[in-house]
């Protein structure tokens, strides 16, 4: 039986991709596997039902067999593992792979989550433009950092992984904003992660929810 994930009925984010189904979706489509999507609403993630595969009662979660997970890295982790496409197959550059994708989720989305919510919650606090400049100044040093790392390769080690994958994915969050355009080398890193087939058979099926869900 094909794989189950679950997925936002209407994503806040209008179809933009940026909801954490989009990771696991995009994972699948890389290795080539179909899957199926239950789509649940804000009030369904947090009945009892639903908590009982997610705990915090969010979204996504994934569901194989006996099998249910998650946690958006842990699921991505556990497709890449399981077939051809996301991880090398030497032990080395396996364990790089899954470094860079806790690099992703650990070291680079932390401020760039805390400037997400700071412009979504804060906008009233006193200090939030001082806190918002202190965020920007903690992304813009990890960017570089990371730019520098990157150089002029095409991926952050060898071919494409599943550390690309989340990395390209937590980038994403500031597509639009100065911060990555300051990083010229990283706007075409994330360009060329939105380039792969799917990654767009990914984003289309996201965005075809959205538009199903009435959105514009
Ligand atoms: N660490 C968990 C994981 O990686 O799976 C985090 C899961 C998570 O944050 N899920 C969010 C959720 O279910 C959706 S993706 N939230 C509902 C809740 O907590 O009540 C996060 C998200 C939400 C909205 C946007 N957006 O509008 O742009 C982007 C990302």
């Amino acid at each position: 039986m094909a794989p189950l994930i679950t997925a936002f009925a209407r994503s806040p984010d209008r179809g933009r991709g940026l909801a954490r189904d989009m990771p696991v979706r995009w994972a699948l489509e890389e290795v080539g596997q179909p899957y199926e999507v239950e789509l649940i609403s804000f009030e369904e993630m947090k009945q009892p039902p639903h908590r009982a595969r997610q705990p915090f009662g969010q979204i996504p979660t994934y569901r194989e067999g006996e099998l249910a997970l998650f946690e958006s890295g842990a699921i991505v982790l556990y497709i890449a593992q399981g077939r051809a496409g996301l991880l090398p197959d030497d032990p080395d550059g396996r364990a790089r792979a899954v470094m860079w994708m806790f690099a992703a989720l650990s070291t680079i989305e932390p401020p760039i989550m805390d400037r997400s919510m700071a412009l979504i919650l804060e906008r009233q606090e006193v200090w939030h433009e001082q806190r918002l400049r202190l965020l920007e100044d903690r992304i813009s040093t990890r960017l570089a950092d990371l730019s520098a790392r990157l150089g002029d390769a095409e991926w952050l080690d060898g071919a494409f992984s599943a550390g690309d994958l989340m990395m390209i994915q937590v980038l994403r969050r500031l597509a639009g904003s100065d911060l990555l355009a300051a990083e010229r080398s990283l706007l075409a890193y994330v360009a060329r992660g939105e380039a792969r087939p799917a990654f767009q058979r990914a984003f289309a099926a996201q965005l075809a929810v959205f538009k199903e869900s009435g959105g514009d």
